[in-house]
């Protein structure tokens, strides 16, 4: 394949929709794509969210019930994450979202009441299609879990989660640029956007 044909089939991926009801994921998804000239659109949509123990079947799952819904030849992906606590066996994990709006911040730090152990991981699946194949990235960020609700930024478990190759500040107390440095969503979503910028299958 020649240059010039690879580089006007690229060009169709220049621009991509992220398929989510949150504005938080989007503004960061949005400044890591900045990173490669890549700009993203946001499809506010509410996902079907299958219950299950794999994001990355979530993710898929959500992509290929959208994709009935998308428009032919635009290239949009979904994500899904979510925050898996050791002491409690990877809990809330694939539940995150309803977990979270159920008992909150608060009532998470009441299921770590005197446990010593306070490892957990934050997950992310993207799952990207342009109408045909799909592919998917995980990103994961290792931390622990506060004593306390910590910081006024981000959103979800940012407040109680704390990065380990951070400097002792909670996700919620990084502006959207220094999370992303080290975020489980900011390190899948550079997998796609590196792909987008050197795949030649698309
Ligand atoms: P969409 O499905 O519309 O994309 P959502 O917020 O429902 O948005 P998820 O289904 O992936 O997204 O839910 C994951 C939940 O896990 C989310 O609601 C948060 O509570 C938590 N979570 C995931 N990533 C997080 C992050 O970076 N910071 C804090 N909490 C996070």
């Amino acid at each position: 394949m020649g240059n010039r044909k690879e580089g006007a089939l690229l060009g169709k991926v220049r621009h991509v929709l992220f398929a989510t009801g949150n504005r938080h994921k989007f503004q960061e998804a949005e400044m890591v794509f900045s990173e490669y000239g890549l700009s993203v659109e946001r499809w506010d949509v509410k996902r079907l969210e299958i219950q299950s123990e794999s994001l990355e079947d979530i993710a898929r799952i959500s992509l290929a019930w959208l994709m009935r819904e998308a428009h032919p030849g635009c290239p949009f992906f979904v994500e899904d994450a979510g925050l898996f606590i050791e002491a409690l066996n990877g809990f809330p994990g694939p539940y995150s979202s309803y977990v979270f709006s159920k008992i909150g911040n608060k009532g998470v730090l009441k299921l770590m009441d005197g446990v010593k152990d306070r490892k957990a991981k934050f997950v992310s699946v993207v799952a990207f299609t342009n109408g045909e194949n799909v592919i998917v990235f995980k990103g994961e960020v290792s931390g622990f879990i506060s004593y306390n609700v910590r910081g006024e930024y981000g959103f979800g478990f940012d407040p109680i989660f704390i990065p380990e190759d951070g400097d002792g500040r909670s996700f919620a107390e990084l502006s959207v640029n220094e999370k992303n440095k080290l975020s489980h969503r900011a390190k899948a979503i550079r997998k796609l956007a590196e792909w987008l910028t050197s795949s030649k299958i698309i």
